[in-house]
């Protein structure tokens, strides 16, 4: 369980949330000396930056973009004096990887781990009525103790650089939303739901954790604002007669009210909306509300021109259009939790998400996605010195995931790591603690699973029995056997396809990547690599196996856009293998999916 609540930043009757988002003065601790020149007493020069964004692509210079260290940030804030009396907390959607925060000098919390929120309380240290110096020093660097895995070097002139191990550029600083919080000293911390449906009825089994003292009355109301159930006391069920279900590209949110009291007088009141439904692994299914479902859609990423990974909403509207277009119903975070903004989205717009920890580069190599990809690379991972403190951070960076997305109807699977090395007997006590985490911490029990690279095969992989659903990422036709030999790597693929087969597992087998890099400026008849039309020619017949196996339960396609990784050999300013450019414009491959996923129906092979 998280130290702190995880709650979405409401305003509410008796709360108060105030985004301070916007410009805040920026420094980069060129000389590794803020701590000791006291820059959390104010940092030095007259930089300002937006908040949120990744600070990496503002500037002209590579220094700066190449950036490996401490960043500062600094805002100047006027906590109202209303707020005197209650709770008053800095909240952080995310500070990428590690942030330190102090208010008027004075250190006041600091948080491990860059994609998941956390509070610092300001009570004691805030002035209210005044100006307050908010000062955060943020820390980019990659570690094989925390997630995602990677290594910090020092180059001989002495400047640190990053060397992650995964695929996607190690954008850092303040990426998301931080909120000035007010909260009062008896309050509602968190709520558990469980759905069930029973015919034209649903029960919403509820348990809700307090601070301080009252009672709890919960009520629910339906989209146009009739109250549809109501119950009393911390936990308990509200019953719902002729329940509106959360659907598939269908969806129908509940609000729910839930209200603290002491006697007659009222002390918090939390407001969220919720979707009825259920998530099932039966056989080969994936049932949502008993019914079979076939993912369509995308591996992504938080990426876009200028601000990096910083949260941008209207790049989120619009990704969100693309892939009501494009036909798809569901995407994966890889390679790490994403804003709370997307998953609020995505209930609203009945796409399925399957949420994943950023538990990626579990696996050491220098080229870890292109060694991963061939099946090469180095062993052993998880019996390393750093090991124990790994799974730490992982199982914290579970346990935060869980709690802040818990309650979307759009969540509907935990992805516990990404392309680990899992052939490795060490591997398994890792994986089994992880997999124990997950299944403790979620009331509503989502299937969990993890993304398997081509070296966790159907005789090698030791951990897929702990996977509810298997995540297959696939380059047959790419980095396996690409370009002309793509007959061969159709027969691979299917000498694969077939062992797993053979092994009769009576899961769901969902492939969560495939595809080609695609440079949108290339055409070539016949095709070549690279190409737009080796993109189709892939995709074709890479379909053409998914429609072979009746397990295979879902596609979502590597990437949905292209996005920014570290230079090097292999990526042309960054990988190519999106469906969309960055700029999020059609390659010729978006209308094929959009063929095919229109074509196939919701509960394809159910
Ligand atoms: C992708 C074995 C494949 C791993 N996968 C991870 C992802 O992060 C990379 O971007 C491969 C790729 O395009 O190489």
């Amino acid at each position: 369980m998280t130290e702190y609540s995880m709650l979405y930043p409401e305003n509410t009757s008796t709360r108060m949330a105030i985004s301070l988002d916007g410009m805040w003065k920026f420094a980069i601790d060129w000389n590794e000396e803020g701590d000791k020149e006291c820059w959390r007493n104010g940092i030095p020069g007259n930089d300002t930056i937006p908040v949120p964004a990744s600070f990496q692509d503002f500037y002209t210079d590579k220094e700066t973009r190449e950036f490996t260290g401490d960043v500062w940030y600094e805002d100047d804030v006027v906590i109202p004096s209303a707020m005197e009396g209650s709770r008053t907390f800095l909240r952080f959607s995310a500070a990428t990887h590690r942030a330190v925060v102090y208010i008027n000098g004075e250190k006041a919390g600091e948080h491990e781990g860059g994609f998941l929120p956390f509070l610092v309380d300001i009570s004691e240290k805030a002035r209210y009525g005044e100006h307050n110096r908010i000062v955060v020093k943020v820390n980019n660097e990659l570690t094989e103790t925390n997630i995602p895995c990677g290594r910090t070097i020092r180059l001989e002139n002495g400047r640190k650089m990053s060397k992650p191990y995964f695929d996607f550029y190690n954008y850092s600083g303040l990426q998301r939303s931080v909120h000035l919080l007010s909260i009062p000293r008896s309050s509602i911390a968190d709520i558990d739901l469980t759905y069930s449906i029973d015919g034209s009825n649903a029960d919403i089994t509820y348990s809700v954790r307090t601070e301080g003292n009252g009672s709890i009355r919960i009520i629910l109301e339906d989209a146009e604002g009739a109250v549809a159930a109501e119950a009393e006391g911390k936990s308990g069920v509200l019953h719902v007669a002729d329940a509106h279900l959360w659907n598939v590209r269908d969806a129908y949110l509940y609000r729910l009210r839930i209200l603290l009291s002491d006697g007659g007088r009222l002390l918090d009141c939390y407001e969220m909306e919720i979707g009825i439904r259920t998530v099932e692994i039966s056989g080969t299914d994936i049932l949502i509300n008993g019914k079979s479902v076939y993912l369509k859609g995308f591996g992504k990423h938080e990426d876009s021109d200028i601000v990096g990974r910083g949260f941008s909403i209207g790049v989120m509207k619009r990704d969100f259009e693309l892939m009501k277009w494009i036909g798809a119903n569901s995407f994966r975070t890889s390679h790490y939790p994403y804003d709370e903004e997307i998953y609020r989205e995505a209930d609203r717009e009945g796409f399925l998400i399957i949420d994943e920890v950023p538990a990626v580069g579990l696996f050491e190599s220098l080229v870890n996605f292109l060694d991963a990809g061939t099946g090469k690379g180095a062993s052993s991972f998880f019996a390393k010195e750093t090991t124990p403190a790994l799974l730490k951070a992982h199982l914290k960076a579970v346990d935060e995931m869980i709690a802040r997305d818990k309650n979307h109807p759009s969540v509907i699977a935990w992805s516990l790591l990404n392309e680990p090395e899992s052939k490795d007997e060490h591997s398994v006590p890792y994986f089994t603690e992880v997999f124990a985490e997950a299944r403790k911490e979620d009331p509503q029990r989502r299937p969990c699973t993890f993304a398997m690279e081509v070296s966790s095969g159907p005789d090698t992989c030791r951990c897929h029995h702990l996977c509810d659903f298997i995540e297959l990422n696939r380059y047959y036709g790419w980095y396996i056997k690409g370009g002309y030999e793509i007959s061969d790597a159709r027969e691979a693929f299917r000498r694969e396809m077939d062992r797993w087969k053979e092994k009769n597992l009576n899961k769901p087998f969902i492939f969560t990547e495939y595809g080609a890099d695609t440079v949108a400026s290339e055409h070539k008849l016949p095709s070549v690599m690279w190409s737009q039309e080796y993109q189709e020619e892939v995709l074709d017949m890479l379909h053409g196996i998914f429609d072979s196996y009746d397990f295979v339960k879902g596609e979502q396609i590597w990437n949905f856009a292209d996005f920014q990784t570290t230079e090097g050999l292999m990526r042309v300013n960054g990988n190519k293998k999106g469906v969309f450019t960055r700029q999020r414009q059609p390659k010729a491959a978006a209308y094929l999916l959009k063929r095919r996923w229109e074509s196939l129906p919701s509960d394809y092979k159910g």
